[in-house]
């Protein structure tokens, strides 16, 4: 049904690995969305035609969108994208990522600091709160392609962390205390 989340054990092993507790302790739909992380699940099989994907990008006001695909060989400076995308950081705007093909992991942080992994598989549309301290990494697939959505014209700029002293930071920890 649901994306499976989990929260991560604290090992300096692979990035790629699914980093679980043991046991696994699994994180719900609703604790993410207490986060302000909101997931749909569509049929990426026909995104480019695909009215319920039109829809969402009307009522959200996606207006920009555009495709990326994570593979060694398709990406210019691969590796080092990899290494940047995983680095702890916010945006001053939602991220919006839908999976088309492949799998990876959205790393974010919970409102104790704690590290939760979603597991995105194809059909799989996420937004990230902008303010959330988040990251990226592929899985040991090592392939993800995913649409990039954004309200208006796109901002890619990332601030690792600390960026607390941000505005959006501090509304985003704001809007923890009431949910
Ligand atoms: C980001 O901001 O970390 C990314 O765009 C990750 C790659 S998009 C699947
Ligand atoms: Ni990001």
């Amino acid at each position: 049904m649901g994306l499976e989340a989990w929260y991560m054990d604290s090992s300096d092993d692979d990035q790629r690995k699914p980093h679980r507790l043991n046991p696994n302790v699994s994180v719900s739909l609703d604790e993410l969305r207490k986060l302000g992380v909101f997931h749909w699940k569509l049929n990426a099989d026909v995104y480019e035609t695909d009215p319920e994907l039109e829809q969402i990008r009307k009522e959200q006001g996606y207006s920009y969108m555009d495709i990326i695909t994570i593979h060694k060989d398709t990406l210019p400076n691969y590796e080092e994208k990899v290494k940047v995308f995983y680095e702890e950081h916010l945006h001053l705007d939602d991220e919006i990522r839908y999976i088309l093909d492949g799998q990876a992991y959205f790393d974010v942080r919970d409102e104790k600091d704690r590290w939760i992994r979603i597991a995105m598989e194809k059909g799989d549309l996420i937004t990230l709160p902008a303010g959330i301290y988040h990251r990226f990494t592929l899985d040991e697939t090592n392939y993800v392609k995913a649409m990039r959505l954004f309200v208006g014209e796109p901002v890619w700029k990332a601030y690792n962390r600390p960026a607390d002293d941000f505005h959006i930071r501090q509304k985003y920890v704001a809007s923890l205390q009431g949910s």
